[in-house]
């Protein structure tokens, strides 16, 4: 990818600002590719994640799901069986190859893109036997030291996500004196890394994990710079972008009722449509949701946007 413009000159309309962001290239090969920000719909099949926990847990009930979300216009399904909310602790291997493997197999067969979601190489690779056709380790490999070796063999696209450590002590490495500047060399660091394992560039995907060792106001700051993420700040290359904002705490507190209690997370679903469109103006590669058709008019509103602001500055 590369920008479209260092800036929108002169004269030009305000929509045309948007175009300072980035262009989307056409991701990862094997992945669909619209021509437009992709929505990856997600399916927990956990009974604790923060913002669905309990609601799919159990093969059937997350297979239809996720069946739900492809039919609403989700290209992608994320399959994940740990939960990472804010102090969760880990499950053993064994439990969550149980929780997801029926439930990506079910979905692979009706042909539904799956990928995923998973900090554990034993559990990816069985997933990928399993029909899905992308990892998308929130960890960015460090983990499981065997995760960059097995999607370098694989030959599949792979999520990179800035973290800092597992989710029962994140909060307290929420700590950044320039948080654009530290996401992007920490995980131009792990990018570099999964690459010596012998994962190929173009099959990463970079993500600013929001939420993940962030306050609000780190999200905000990743949120607004999408292009230095998707240059790393100056790899020399320029990497799709995914944004995984849905029903995060930062949107409930953003919408907190006057006495500060948050906004439930099922509340802050038009809030992850706000974001997803300004993400998706911005130059987003993927918006990782809970919902899909509020996400998807917003992508189909933020391209119009971008086609009338290119029209403006060309
Ligand atoms: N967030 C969660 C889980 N997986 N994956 C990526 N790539 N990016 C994210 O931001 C992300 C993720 C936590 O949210 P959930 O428990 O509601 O799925």
């Amino acid at each position: 990818m590369t920008p479209v413009t260092s800036g929108t000159p002169a004269g030009a309309p305000p929509g045309a600002a948007w175009l300072a962001g980035m262009r989307r290239g056409s991701g990862p090969p094997g992945l669909p590719d619209p021509g437009r920000c992709l929505i990856m719909g997600v399916v927990n099949v956990t009974p604790d994640s923060f913002s669905d926990g309990g609601a799919w847990f159990g093969a059937d009930a997350a297979i239809g799901r996720g069946r739900q979300l492809a039919t609403q216009g989700a290209d992608i399904v994320d399959v994940g069986g740990e939960s990472t909310r804010p102090g969760a602790q880990r499950i053993p291997a064994d439990e969550e190859l149980r929780r997801v493997i029926p439930v990506i197999t079910g979905l692979a067969l009706e042909d539904v893109p799956v990928s995923v979601d998973t900090m554990r190489a034993e559990v990816a690779e069985a997933a990928l036997h399993a029909g899905a056709g992308l990892v998308n380790d929130v960890s960015g490999g460090l983990a499981d030291p065997d995760m960059p070796r097995l999607v370098a063999g694989a030959g599949v696209p792979y999520v990179v996500m800035h973290w800092r450590g597992h989710s029962h002590r994140m909060q307290d490495r929420a700590i950044y004196a320039d948080v654009v500047t530290e996401v992007c060399e920490e995980l131009r660091r792990r990018v570099d890394a999964v690459v010596a394992e012998g994962v190929d560039p173009s099959m990463i995907v970079v993500d600013p994990g929001l939420g993940f060792a962030k306050q609000p106001e780190h999200n905000w700051a990743l949120l607004v710079n999408l292009a230095r993420l998707s240059t790393l700040d100056g790899a020399g290359q320029e990497f799709p972008v995914l944004i995984g904002a849905s029903r995060k705490r930062f949107l409930g507190r953003l919408l907190a009722a006057p006495d500060g209690t948050p906004r439930p997370f099922a509340g802050s679903d038009d809030a992850t449509v706000a974001v997803t469109a300004l993400a998706a103006a911005a130059g987003a590669w993927c918006s990782r949701v809970h919902e899909v058709p509020g996400n998807s008019d917003a992508v189909h509103v933020a391209e119009a946007w971008r086609a009338a602001a290119l029209e403006a500055v060309t």
